[in-house]
């Protein structure tokens, strides 16, 4: 083989490794401009926190409401005058204090 010949296979690689060189940072460049609707498709995982709501005594006042109104979130009726502590709050009584004379709004 003659030096013109490898000069000139040599050049043809050249060409071809540059033509597929060139092709790839095409194809990664086009494959990266499609990637952010790919990524705004797929589902957004955020923190969550799930909040439990529990009424223990099923009363219906939730155990946050009962720590506001001060009343036992273990007794349905914290003043034990016959009327559970969500109805109490529901109608404007006060669930502390033992019916009759316990209406707070009128
Ligand atoms: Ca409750
Ligand atoms: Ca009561």
């Amino acid at each position: 083989m003659d030096k013109k010949r490898i000069i000139l296979i040599s050049i043809i690689i050249f060409i071809l490794l540059s033509a597929i060189a060139t092709a790839a940072v095409f194809f990664f460049k086009s494959r990266q401009g499609d990637s952010p609707a790919v990524e705004t498709a797929s589902p957004k995982i955020e923190n969550t926190k799930t909040v439990v709501i529990t009424d223990m005594d099923n009363d219906g006042l939730t155990d946050e409401q009962e720590k506001v109104y001060g009343t036992d979130p273990t007794k349905q009726d914290t003043d034990g005058d016959g009327f559970k502590d969500g109805e109490e709050i529901a109608n404007g009584y006060d669930p502390l204090k033992p019916a009759p004379g316990d209406k707070i709004i009128k």
